[in-house]
């Protein structure tokens, strides 16, 4: 029903955890181009947050995870873009479920390629939303 205008949409987001690191890729796209950013997109219609996940992770990275969990929610507003849009995004965090599984680079013209990053030295710039995260001092590793 676009004749009543743009609406929010829903993203899930996947920290997937391997050691102290964690995967990301340089955006391709004219939301966030050129900055880095967690694996993940749309939830489907009659998705659960752990499915989308685990079916965003394996198209874009061909990594099969596992051992999902609900982190956070945000609210993400980008009506500053030429084509404004509006996000709510769940954030999962993961783990591999087989940790010798190599990411590629599946859909190469939405990313740059997929690598593992040192939470404490993230690449720059990072996408928007992550980097706000990351600035509040949200931390997506399990407490151990
Ligand atoms: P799809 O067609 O595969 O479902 O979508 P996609 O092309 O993979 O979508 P996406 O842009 O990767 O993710 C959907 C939206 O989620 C994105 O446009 C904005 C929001 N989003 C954030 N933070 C992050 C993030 O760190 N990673 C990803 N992938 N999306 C994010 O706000
Ligand atoms: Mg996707
Ligand atoms: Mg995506």
């Amino acid at each position: 029903n676009g004749s009543e205008g743009p609406v929010p949409r829903v993203g899930v987001a996947v920290f997937l955890l391997r050691g102290k690191t964690v995967l990301l890729g340089k955006r391709r796209s004219s939301l966030g181009d050129s900055t880095f950013a967690l694996p993940g997109g749309h939830l489907e219609f009659g998705e659960s947050f752990e499915d989308c996940a685990a079916r965003e992770v394996k198209e874009e990275t061909g990594l099969e995870i596992d051992k999902m969990e609900f982190l956070t929610v945000t609210n993400n507003p980008f009506l500053d873009e030429p084509k404004p849009s509006h996000y709510v995004v769940i954030f999962i965090r993961a783990l591999l479920r087989d940790p010798q599984q190599v990411p590629q680079n599946l859909e190469p013209n939405k990313c740059d390629g997929w690598d593992w990053y040192d939470w404490n030295n993230l690449p720059n710039p990072l996408f928007w939303p992550l980097e706000n995260m990351v600035q509040s001092g949200f931390n997506p590793f399990p407490i151990d």
